[in-house]
Parts: structure tokens; C-alpha cells; sequence
């Protein structure tokens, strides 16, 4: 007999990741999924995903998913917890929340959330729940801020040209993301340039990533010099007359002041700052002046320090220098999300908005915990949290105050998940979810410009709800005013987003499975003028007062005076000293996604253990050996994991890759104990590839 074919699915990668690749998913007789596969009909997915979701079987039939409501009995973090029904685990959550909210005041609730889902229903629903009660808002500061504040500084609009035109570039730099691990799509498009144009690809990182072995130049920096090696290439391009004086008459606010800054920011004085030795920043600088197609893809990674606004707009203002981004294949490019235009009234409930609730600033999570005035926006304490799509426990900085804080009797935390994450650990009451598959979402992307469906595609086990489910039921139970979007399911509320959005609608979507929202070549490349009310490309930031996509009401950031007025080298870093000699940059590994699939047996096999990367003579000065565990710590605490010699690094930086479960460390201190949640200039967020630390052998520890 023949085996049955399996069925194949369509859907959308739902995860944290700029390639939200088109799925097709087989579908079992058995209801379960086989093989997951990226869509060969997608131009931009071009049948390629990353192997963590092409195994997705193990993480959606997982034996340790979470499956029913849990109610603590133990001590907070005991993992002591008892079953309960929906109805009980929802009762009591509306209870203690109206109590909570009688006693405190409802700005005491903070509905906390994250990417753990990129869909536009199951994600952003908790806004509309939030809105609803006038509980906390929250400022999101854990990903974005720095790298698209620095890029819209530059453009006045987060887009660019069309990602599928790499595929017709001479040369493509790939600078501050690791696309082989974090956006696997970028290489794919990349190398199609290479076979079929002999394109170069150069890469700019601060140790040899997988993506760096594939480039024809890797250029590696020190972590947080990124704009010196910038403004050298700028001062190349003007003192080699490969600057395009034309263009930047027609398309930049103050070229010519521009060109007498950079004077003095030589390759000489760059790579002093950045370990490159002079020959490398020329030979680039020459490169990217000569070859006029050539495509910026500039990512997250270098902003994620305390310079990194400065950084990326530095970076950015290269191809207005040099005018690449008039030809196809050519240009800067770092997100499009401002290309899609959802209209995200309904999901959220905009009508419902109040904007001088307080928006707490979810990386400084461990200080509002714990009660710090500043960051509690001068109001009262926290008091209970109903967390979705977020495992802040161990994503998010300065770990030790938030395990501290959640360990408040007071605190009554809830922890909508599908598995017993850290956070989870820490709650009163848990709550399972479902996965992607399971459940109907929209979706967009980040690194491209198509707007996908993801349907449910299997049922899910007995047990786990949808987020959309959970925040309906609890808003019911806690009086929240009303709003249609209470009473819409996702299907309904994806139908309206796109109707509403000037789409056609949801059963067009299910036949199309996506759309191509791509604007024309004019506009992608900002040949019609840039996206400033003057229409040009901005060296002279306008730091603070331009619109940045993410700028609560009220930012208390700042200061802006001190910024660098055009780009330069910014010393905000957190320099290494004697007591803390060594520059931390915790990159992501290839086999986890943030924390997800950190659970999955394929990828912890893949990732061994936690490390800490280091050059042998920098290990050598602290008798440090190869293999060795040690403690790696500073101001805000100390973890313990095992050292690995690795020769291409510049002296004094170290490397550990990927947020592995605070368990996988021998003393269940996590990699973000080390980080800083200090916020970021000019609009917040995290610096977390900005870290002095120490580093001892365990013995003398
Ligand atoms: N496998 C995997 N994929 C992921 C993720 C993951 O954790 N694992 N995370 C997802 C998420 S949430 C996001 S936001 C994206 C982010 O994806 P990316 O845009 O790639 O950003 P990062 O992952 O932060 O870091 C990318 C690279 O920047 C480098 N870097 C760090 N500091 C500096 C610096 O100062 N200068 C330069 N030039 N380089 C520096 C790091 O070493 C790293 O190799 O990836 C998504 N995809
Ligand atoms: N040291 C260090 N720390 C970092 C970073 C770094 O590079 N280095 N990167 C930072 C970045 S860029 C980011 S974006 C953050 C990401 O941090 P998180 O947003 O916490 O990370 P994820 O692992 O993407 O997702 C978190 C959880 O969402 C859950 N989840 C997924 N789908 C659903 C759903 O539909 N419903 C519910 N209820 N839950 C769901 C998953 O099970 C997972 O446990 O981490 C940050 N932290
Ligand atoms: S590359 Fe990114 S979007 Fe594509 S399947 Fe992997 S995690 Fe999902
Ligand atoms: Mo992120």
C-alpha cells in the first residue's frame, strides 16, 4: 500500500524575527504537523527557512507543554503548583484584579507583553484589555528603539529599498546582524547576487560569525565603534572625490558641513577606535565609493549599546554620501515597518487610549519590582501583572532585581504561556497557550513587505487558549468598558484590520495567503525626497524631537545636548575599567529564537552549553583556561559557565551567544544578570551588547 500523502498548509512564522518566512506546514493523519517547509512561491521566503522552525513537530507536541491552569501552592518559584479549571484560574484572576485594582488604583495592574508572537491579534489584543481598565501602559524598549530611531534620524521613514533587489547587487554589507542565524532570508537573497553577479559581500560584526565566513571581507570591530568606522568611510569617500556631490546637493540637509567634520576623522583616527588596522577601512571605504550598487543591510545588533541611535544613523548616512541609493540594487535598508499602514484601531481599542496613564519601560521591569521611584514614572507600586508573549525573567536586564521583585508576596503575577518559562516559575496563577498553528493571526514583515495569513491549521490539545480568549474573559470578569472588539474572534478582527486598512479582506487573504504591499522603485529609494517635511536625507539629527515610531507621551529620555550634532564616534559606552576589563556582546545563537526553542531537544543539542568566548592571550592574563568554568560578573552580579578560546575577536571583547534557560547555568543566574537596563539616549531601550565585566577561573572566584 502506498503511505498516505500528507496534507500541506499554508501559514506564517509567527516569530520574533525580521524574515517572517511563508510557511508550508504538512499536516498529519494523525492532526499532528510533520515537516514544516519555507514557501518556494513566496519571492521572498524563496522556499528557504531557518532548520529551528522546519522542526517545529517538537516544539508544538512537546511533552512539557503547559496544558492546564495552574494555581501556585508553594512558595513563589517552588514550581509547587495545582491543577485548576479555566473557569476557577479566570474567576479568581478577575477577583484579585478588581481588589487589587479597589485598594491601589488600576495603574497598580501592568499587562506586560512581548514578540513572542509577532501577530497582530494575539499580540496586541493586551492593549485593548489595558485600555479598557486605564491599567498601565507599557514603553517598549527591549528591541527596536535605538536602530530605528537612528535610521528614521537619517530617513524620516522606517523603509527602504525592496530587500528581493539584493538579489541584483554588486555588493551587499551586511553590517551588525548575523543573518545565517537571524534572518536566514538576507543570505539567501545575498548569495543568489553573488552566483549570479560575482557580487561582494562584506561584513561588519565584532567577532566571526557564520555570516562573516560566507563574506568576501569581514571587518571585525570592537563592540560599540561602529559610527568611527562609519564616519572613516565618509571621509574617504569626500577626501577621494567618490562622494556624490550631485545628489547630495539634491537630497541632504548640510553636506558641506558634513565634509569639513569629517576632516579629521580619518582611517587613521577610525582605526584607533575600532582595532581595524588602516589598509581594511580604505579598501572598504574605496569599495563602496566604487561599486554603485551596493545594498546596506544594516540590522540591530551594533545599536544595542548605549551609542547605538548614533551608530545606526552614522551607518546610514554612508549611502547618502555615496548615492547608492538611486540605483536598483542599491540604497539602505533596515525595516519596513512603515510600509504596511494597519489600522490597529479595533485590536487595540485606540478609542479607549488614555495617554496620561503611565507607560512603564518593560526593560526596567527588575526597578519598577522593586520600587524604584523613577522608573515606577513617580507613581504607586506594581502590584499584579498578567504577562503574554514574554519570558522577562530571563530576557530582560538587571535579572536579579526581576527574580527579586517577582518573589513579592505582594505581587500577584499571571502567566498566560506554553511552557513553564522562568517567568512562568515565578507566577500566582498560569495559563496554558496555544501555539501559531492553532490558532488565526495576521502577520507582516519586518525584513520584507508582504502581509501573511497564519490560519489555524490543527486543533490544539485539551487545555491552552488563545490570548485573544484569555484577555476577552478577564476583561468581562473585571468590568472592563466595553468595545466591539470584546466580541470579535481573530478571523473577525483580522477581516476588519485589512477592510479597514483598505485590503480586501480575510477571505481574499485565505486565497492569496499573502499580499505584496512593496511601493514602487521611486518610493522605496526615496527619489521623490526622503521622508523629512523637507524631503531630505538629515546628517543634522534632529535628536529628540523628531517622531521617533516608538516615543511615548512624556519621554523622560535624554540628553539630547550632549549627542553628537552630525555623525561621530560617541563615547556612551560602558567602557571597560580596571575592576572590569572586558567588553560583553551576548549575540544570539543560531539554534534559539530569544528564549523559544531554548526547550526544544534539537537545539539545546545543537548549542551544547553556555559559554563565554575569549581570545587566548586575554585568558591567558587572568589564568584562564580552555574549557574552564568560570564567573563572569560585574556591579549588577556574577554567572557562572564554561570558557572557550576564540582567536577572532579584538583583544578585550568576549562573546556568549544566545539566552539559554537560567538553569543551564550552574547556579541559575542567567546571561541578562550581567546587563544594564539603563536607558538608552535619545528615546530608551536596552543596551545589551554593552557590558564591562570581569572574568575569574571558579577557583578564585
Ligand atoms: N537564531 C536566532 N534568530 C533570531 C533571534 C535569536 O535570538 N536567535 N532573535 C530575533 C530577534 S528578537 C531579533 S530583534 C533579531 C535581531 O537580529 P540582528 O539584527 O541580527 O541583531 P542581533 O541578533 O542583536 O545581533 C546581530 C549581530 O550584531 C553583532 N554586534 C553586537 N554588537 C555589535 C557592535 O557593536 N557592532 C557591530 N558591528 N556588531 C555588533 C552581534 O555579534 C551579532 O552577530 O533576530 C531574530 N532572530
Ligand atoms: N542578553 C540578551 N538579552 C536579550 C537579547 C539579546 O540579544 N541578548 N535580545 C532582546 C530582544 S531583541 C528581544 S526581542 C527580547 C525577546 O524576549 P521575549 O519576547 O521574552 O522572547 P521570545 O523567546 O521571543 O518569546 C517569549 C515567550 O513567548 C511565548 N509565546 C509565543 N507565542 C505565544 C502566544 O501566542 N501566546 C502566549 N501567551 N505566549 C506565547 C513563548 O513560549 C516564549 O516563552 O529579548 C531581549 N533579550
Ligand atoms: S528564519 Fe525567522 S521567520 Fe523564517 S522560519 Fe526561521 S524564525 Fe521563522
Ligand atoms: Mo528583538
Amino acid at each position: 500500500m502506498n503511505k498516505p500523502v500528507p496534507k500541506t498548509a499554508f501559514s506564517a512564522c509567527p516569530h520574533d524575527c525580521p524574515s517572517t518566512c511563508a510557511l508550508d506546514v504538512e499536516v498529519l493523519e494523525t492532526g499532528k504537523i510533520g515537516r514544516v517547509r519555507g514557501s518556494s512561491d513566496n519571492s521572498y521566503t524563496a522556499g528557504v527557512i531557518c532548520a529551528k522552525v522546519a522542526r517545529y513537530a517538537e516544539r508544538i507536541h512537546h511533552p512539557d507543554r503547559l496544558l492546564k491552569p495552574l494555581r501556585r501552592t508553594g512558595p513563589k518559584g517552588s514550581g509547587q503548583f495545582e491543577e485548576i479549571s479555566w473557569d476557577t484560574a479566570l474567576d479568581e484572576i478577575g477577583e484579585r484584579f478588581l481588589a487589587i485594582e479597589a485598594e491601589f488604583g488600576a495603574e497598580s495592574i501592568w499587562p506586560y507583553h512581548y514578540a513572542g508572537t509577532m501577530g497582530q491579534v494575539q499580540r496586541d489584543s493586551i492593549h485593548r484589555f489595558r485600555h479598557a481598565k486605564g491599567y498601565s501602559r507599557q514603553f517598549d524598549s527591549f528591541c527596536t528603539n535605538m536602530a530605528w530611531t537612528g535610521y528614521v534620524a537619517g530617513t524620516g521613514k522606517l523603509a527602504g529599498p525592496d530587500p528581493r533587489e539584493m538579489a541584483v547587487s554588486d555588493q551587499i554589507v551586511i553590517w551588525g546582524t548575523n543573518p545565517v542565524a537571524t534572518q536566514i532570508n538576507v543570505m539567501t537573497h545575498a548569495i543568489s547576487a553573488r552566483k549570479g553577479r560575482g557580487a561582494k559581500i562584506i561584513v561588519v560584526d565584532v567577532y566571526k560569525t557564520e555570516t562573516m565566513k560566507q563574506a568576501d571581507i569581514g571587518l571585525v570591530i570592537r563592540p560599540g565603534t561602529d559610527a568611527a568606522l562609519a564616519c572613516a568611510i565618509m571621509h574617504v569617500l569626500f577626501r577621494d572625490d567618490l562622494a556624490d556631490r550631485e545628489y547630495l546637493e539634491k537630497y541632504t540637509d548640510c553636506p558641506a558641513e558634513l565634509e569639513a567634520h569629517l576632516q579629521t576623522r580619518t582611517p587613521e583616527w577610525a582605526a584607533e577606535i575600532t582595532g581595524l588596522n588602516v589598509e581594511a577601512i580604505e579598501e572598504v571605504a574605496r569599495l563602496i565609493g566604487t561599486v554603485k550598487r551596493t545594498y546596506f543591510r544594516l540590522g540591530y545588533g551594533f545599536t544595542r549599546t548605549r551609542n547605538g541611535a548614533v551608530a545606526m544613523h552614522a551607518a546610514a548616512s554612508i549611502g547618502a554620501v555615496s548615492g547608492c541609493w538611486q540605483y536598483e540594487g542599491g540604497g539602505v535598508f533596515h525595516n519596513n515597518g512603515a510600509i504596511f499602514q494597519l489600522d490597529k484601531s479595533m485590536v487595540e481599542a485606540h478609542s479607549l487610549r488614555d495617554l496620561s496613564v503611565r507607560a512603564l519601560d518593560q526593560s526596567l521591569i527588575g526597578r519598577i519590582l522593586t520600587g524604584d521611584e523613577a522608573a515606577l514614572c513617580g507613581g504607586g507600586p506594581v502590584k499584579a501583572m498578567l504577562i503574554q508573549n514574554t519570558n522577562p525573567a530571563s530576557v530582560a536586564p538587571e535579572q536579579d532585581l526581576i527574580k527579586k521583585g517577582f518573589a513579592r508576596e505582594d505581587l500577584f503575577t499571571v502567566v498566560h504561556e506554553q511552557f513553564m518559562t522562568e517567568t512562568a516559575l515565578m507566577a500566582d496563577i498560569v495559563l496554558p497557550a496555544t501555539q501559531f498553528l492553532e490558532h488565526d493571526d495576521l502577520y507582516r514583515g519586518g525584513g520584507h513587505q508582504h502581509i501573511m495569513l497564519g490560519p489555524k491549521v490543527i486543533e490544539a490539545p485539551e487545555g491552552p487558549k488563545e490570548n485573544l480568549f484569555v484577555l476577552n474573559e478577564i476583561a468581562r470578569r473585571v468590568g472592563a468598558k466595553d468595545h466591539p472588539g470584546f466580541h470579535m474572534s481573530a478571523r473577525e478582527h483580522i477581516d476588519w484590520m485589512l477592510k479597514a486598512s483598505g485590503y480586501a479582506g480575510f477571505d481574499d487573504l485565505m486565497e492569496k495567503r499573502w499580499l505584496d504591499v512593496q511601493p514602487g522603485f521611486e518610493d522605496a529609494h526615496f527619489l521623490k525626497g526622503f521622508g523629512h517635511a523637507d524631503g531630505k536625507f538629515h546628517f543634522r539629527p534632529d535628536w529628540g524631537r523628531s517622531a521617533a515610531p516608538n516615543k511615548p507621551a512624556g519621554s523622560p529620555m535624554g540628553p539630547w545636548t550632549v549627542m553628537p550634532e552630525l555623525p561621530d564616534q560617541w563615547d556612551s559606552i560602558e567602557a571597560a575599567d580596571e575592576r572590569t576589563p572586558f567588553r560583553l556582546v551576548t549575540s544570539p545563537a543560531r539554534s534559539f529564537l530569544n528564549t523559544t526553542f531554548n526547550e526544544t531537544p534539537g537545539s539545546l543539542k545543537k548549542e551544547g552549553r553556555p559559554e563565554v568566548w575569549l581570545r587566548a592571550e586575554d585568558a591567558a592574563a587572568y589564568g584562564i583556561e580552555d574549557g574552564a568554568l568560570v564567573r563572569m560578573g560585574n556591579g549588577r552580579g556574577a554567572v557562572t559557565l564554561h570558557a572557550r578560546f576564540y582567536s577572532d575577536l579584538t583583544p578585550g571583547t568576549v562573546i556568549s551567544e544566545g539566552i539559554w534557560p537560567n538553569e543551564a547555568f550552574p547556579d541559575g543566574r542567567g546571561i541578562n544578570t550581567l546587563t544594564s537596563a539603563d536607558p538608552v539616549a535619545p528615546y530608551g531601550g536596552a543596551a545589551f551588547h554593552d557590558t564591562a565585566v570581569w572574568i575569574r577561573p571558579v577557583s578564585n572566584a
